[in-house]
């Protein structure tokens, strides 16, 4: 369980708020991604509904994270003191641990690719996504450097095997496609390069000598910011491709700019 450090007023509603934030962000992009899906032709449907169901499987998270966090201190005075109950940190990784492999699948299926192969890569990058969550785990509920470093290192490698597989998949699959197919993939690329690595980096700081208030606002915001990124920013960006795709699958002309 993670030690609480005694907050400022100011520090206590950053964290609060972003959890707060979080939560609307992801209940609001449920019911975006399920109304876009009445919008895409039936063989798309199914990526717009990991979609759905990444971001309701989170909204229940961050709502139990709030509440937990809510709970866990205790206005005292000007300051917040921890309450005595722990704050469970835990649902974030049991969040990750259904939604990680659930955007995995939503990844490779805007890759168009054979059945075969496109179930292979869900099996492996499922089982990486599985060993870096767990190996994660024993690192965060400890501020020692030792073993937070050691678990974060181990969990370390199977993160890379998920990046490097994913990023040859997306460069491959744009070979040959329009331009304007191409540039999302850049985008898809870049969103999960840039957003899958906020995660170690949050976990990082308190190695980096940071601790007490600030090292766990850190932690908490990092996490918070990069998952709406990961969550209803990635899936936006599929539903953009999977709205191309059946554009270029109907033949009708590029949309205009703005549309
Ligand atoms: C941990 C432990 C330290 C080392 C690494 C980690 C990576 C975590 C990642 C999580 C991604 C979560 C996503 C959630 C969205 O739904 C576990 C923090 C590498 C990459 C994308």
């Amino acid at each position: 369980m993670t030690e609480l450090p005694v907050l400022t007023i100011g520090q206590y509603q950053i964290v609060y708020n972003g959890l707060s934030f979080a939560f609307a962000a992801m209940g609001a992009s449920f019911i975006f991604f399920l109304f876009a899906r009445t919008q895409v032709p039936e063989k798309y449907k199914s990526a717009l509904l990991v979609s759905a169901l990444v971001v309701v499987i989170a909204a229940y998270h961050y709502f139990r994270i709030f509440e937990s966090f809510a709970g866990s201190y205790a206005i005292s005075g000007s300051v917040y003191e921890p309450s005595g109950e722990p704050f469970n940190d835990g649902y974030r990784y049991i969040d990750w641990l259904l939604t990680v492999p659930l955007l995995l699948v939503e990844a490779v299926a805007a890759l168009g690719l054979s059945r075969e192969k496109s179930s292979s890569l869900i099996g492996r990058l499922s089982i990486a996504a599985v060993l870096m969550i767990a190996l994660g785990y024993p690192g965060e509920i400890t501020s020692e450097f030792g073993p937070r470093f050691g678990w974060g290192f181990a969990s370390t490698l199977p993160f890379i095997y998920i990046l490097w597989v994913l990023w040859g998949e997306l460069g491959d699959a744009v070979k040959g496609e329009s331009d304007e197919l191409r540039k999302l993939f850049r985008n898809l690329r870049l969103l999960l390069l840039g957003t899958w690595g906020v995660y170690p980096i949050a976990y990082m700081i308190p190695m980096f000598g940071l601790t007490g208030a600030w090292a766990f606002v850190g932690v908490q915001v990092g996490y918070t910011l990069a998952d709406v990124l990961a969550k209803p920013g990635f899936g936006l960006l599929i539903y953009a491709i999977v709205r191309e795709k059946a554009r270029l699958d109907s033949g009708a002309p590029a949309a205009a700019a703005g549309d």
